[in-house]
């Protein structure tokens, strides 16, 4: 299952977002807090070096807590500004306490010359991460368009938060290229990629394997499969038969197991999940020998 998205509007916000950083004094890059890996465009990491940086674990409140903790040693541990947050329910004053920390010297710079800075700073991430969302929190309400799908918003949106912030509001961009198939299909199964040119029932089956791999008993519970471990083709046939997903003559119904199983797994259905083990974190000695 060979997957790539990169519709031409990508190639265009590329472009404008590239415009745009020159003029921002900090990059708010979201990532999904169920893969922390594979949800970070390294592109987009690229374009924020050298700017002040915060991530945001977003999605943290369908994240294992445990796994959420590890990740955010491990950034902290290269150095970078990490959180976990949830954009639906989080508390706007803990980002506009990261904001006011990233921004500190400019501000004070500006003070110093008698002047009160006004603080840029761009939202990015992957399509369907949330940063539409994390804006109307901030802002309090419905400013910018959000949807659970990829694509929602088409173009970068400044956005005022009281006189001294404003953030932009950006569409999500894959990469130009998906060469890590591993990280493609993980992307689609929550939704940063359109299930249009995928084959759902090749994703389902890889989903409801890696599912079984990290948390067996939210297959057996939730998809009422008995053995966790049964692989490909026979292991959606056990969803379709537990959860009742039959056509006439007992055949399994691919296309509404494949739309239920994404549905509730992107929803929170099947309990707080990491698909990605935190990098276990350097032993005292390894760092004393590097
Ligand atoms: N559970 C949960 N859902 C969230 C969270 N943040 C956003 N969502 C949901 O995720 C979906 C996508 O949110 P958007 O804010 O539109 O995502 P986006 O990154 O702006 O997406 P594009 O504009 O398509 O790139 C929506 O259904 C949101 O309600 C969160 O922290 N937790
Ligand atoms: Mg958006």
């Amino acid at each position: 299952m060979e997957i790539n998205w990169y519709p031409g509007h990508m190639a265009k916000a590329r472009r404008l977002l590239i415009d745009q950083l020159g003029r921002v004094d900090v990059v708010i890059e979201l990532c999904d807090a169920r893969l922390p890996d594979s949800s970070r465009n390294p592109e987009l990491v690229r374009l924020a070096r050298g700017k002040k940086h915060i991530l945001l674990l977003n999605k943290a409140d369908l994240a294992e807590p445990n796994a959420t903790h590890g990740w955010l040693q491990a950034f902290r541990a290269q150095g970078l500004t990490a959180a976990p947050y949830s954009a639906t329910a989080g508390r706007p004053k803990e980002i506009l306490e990261l904001i006011g920390g990233a921004a500190r010297e400019a501000v004070e710079r500006a003070a110093a010359r008698g002047m009160k800075k006004i603080v840029r700073c761009m939202v990015v991430g992957v399509p369907n991460v949330g940063k539409s969302t994390l804006i109307n929190r901030l802002y309090g309400g419905g400013i910018a368009r959000t949807g659970d799908r990829p694509g929602v918003t088409r173009a970068n949106q400044w956005v005022n938060i009281g006189p001294y912030l404003q953030l932009m509001d950006s569409p999500g961009l894959m990469w130009p290229k998906l060469d890590d198939q591993t990280a493609a299909r993980r992307l689609c199964y929550i939704g940063s990629v359109k299930d249009a040119v995928v084959d759902l029932p090749m994703l389902t089956i890889c989903l409801l394997e890696d599912l079984a791999a990290v948390k067996p008993e939210a297959v057996r519970e939730r998809f009422r499969v008995e053995d966790p471990s049964l692989r490909g083709v026979e292991l959606l046939d056990a969803v379709c038969r537990g959860r009742g997903f039959l056509l006439k003559g007992a055949q399994s119904d691919y296309d509404r197991c494949c739309a239920v199983v994404l549905d509730e797994f992107r929803a929170g259905k099947c309990g707080r999940i990491t698909l990605e083990k935190p990098p276990a974190p350097a032993r005292e000695e390894d760092q004393e020998k590097a």
